[in-house]
Parts: structure tokens; sequence; C-alpha cells
């Protein structure tokens, strides 16, 4: 994709999972906008979206952010919303190991207070390890951390699959993580 479409497409995450506001859109309790609607509220913010960019994002797109309901009329993110809508996510059963990708600098907090969601409506899990090793280069230098995650589950944390194959969960706590040396950290160290 080239670099305007990736503009483009970083502009969507903001309005799609973020702040609506920022061009006076609102999205529907399930996430999803009136696509006429953001056009106009788009070009009317200088942005110079089109019909035809929002197909080629959606298609082109890696990792599959966002998605069209009904003939394209409506638009969403598949996840890493921080507002609060309900995707209608069903609770999944996890793989027995899901992956975390962070940066150096956080593992004190991790140690601390396990996997917290942030500003997003859930902690991010991918189900291979070099998807978890690119989330955490954005942060700085990357750490994958394992999630013993059919634990979880059987332990009653729920686990989510969005559209686009990205895991989710509430939480981690520190008992179910396996930091990189492979030395099980318990809570009560
Ligand atoms: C860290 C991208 C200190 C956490 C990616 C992460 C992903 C803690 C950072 C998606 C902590 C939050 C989400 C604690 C968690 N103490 N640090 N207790 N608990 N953290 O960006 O997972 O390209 O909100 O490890 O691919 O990096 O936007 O989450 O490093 O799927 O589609 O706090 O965003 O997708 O950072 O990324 P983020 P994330 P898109």
């Amino acid at each position: 994709m080239d670099k305007s479409l990736i503009k483009l497409s970083k502009f969507l995450s903001l309005v799609l999972r973020h702040r609506p506001q920022r061009i006076g859109i609102t999205l529907d309790g399930a996430g999803w906008a009136n696509v006429e609607e953001l056009i106009v509220a788009a070009n009317k913010a200088g942005v110079a979206l089109t019909k035809e960019k929002l197909e080629f994002i959606i298609e082109h797109d890696k990792k599959k952010r966002y998605a069209f309901f009904l003939d394209g009329k409506f638009i969403c993110a598949n996840q890493g919303h921080s507002i609060d809508v309900d995707l209608g996510l069903k609770a999944m059963i996890p793989p027995e190991i899901l992956y975390h990708g962070t940066a150096e600098h956080f593992l004190f907090g991790i140690r601390q207070k396990g996997l917290q969601r942030k500003r997003r409506q859930y902690v991010h899990l991918s189900s291979d390890e070099e998807t978890a090793i690119t989330v955490g280069q954005r942060h700085g230098e990357p750490v994958v951390l394992l999630i013993q995650a059919k634990e979880m589950h059987a332990d009653g944390y729920k686990f989510y699959l969005s559209e686009n194959g990205v895991w989710l969960t509430e939480e981690v706590p520190v008992s179910y993580l396996i930091f990189p040396n492979h030395s099980l950290v318990s809570t009560s160290s």
C-alpha cells in the first residue's frame, strides 16, 4: 500500500477506534460508521477519502483491520478500540499458548500488575510469535511473553477472537505469564 493510503488507514484507525468525534461522526453501539457520513466528514476535515479508497484499504490492509457491512453502507474496525463498543464477539476456547509482544521498558510494570488493557478495550494477543515480535517493536526493544491461555480459560477467564484473527482478553494476571527466560513467575514473587 502506498504512503498516502497508509496515512488514510491510520486516519481510519483514529476515527473508527478512538475518536470519531474528531470529525464529528458517531459510531453505533457495535462500532459501525455510516460510510457516506464518514466520507463527507473526512472531506470536510481535509482528508481526501473516497469509497474506492475505502474498498482498496479494506481489501489490501495486511491485518484486515476494517470491514464493510451491508454492501459497503457501513464500516467498522475489527479490533483495537479504546471507545466502548460491543463488537458482539463470541467467547472462544483459546489455544494452549498465546503470545503478547511488548517492549523491554514495560516489563517492570507487567511483572507488577500483569498485562493490562491500558486505553484499549482488551489486551491483544496473537497465536504466533512473529506477530508478537512485530507488535512489540512498535514500542521499543521487543520482548515476547507467553500466555498460558488454556489454563486461564479453565480458570474462568474469557477469550475472544476478532474477525481479523487477534485474540482478546480483558487482562492477564502475572501467574499466567511466562517471561523470556522461560521461568514461570508466580503471583507471590
Ligand atoms: C503494555 C496494533 C506496563 C503492553 C497491534 C503494550 C496490536 C503494560 C502497551 C494492537 C502493562 C500497550 C494492540 C503493565 C500492558 N505495565 N506496560 N502492567 N500491561 N502493558 O498499543 O498490544 O496496528 O495499547 O504490553 O498490532 O501493543 O493498531 O497495545 O506494550 O494488535 O491494528 O502496554 O495494536 O494493531 O500498548 O497493540 P497498545 P499493543 P494495529
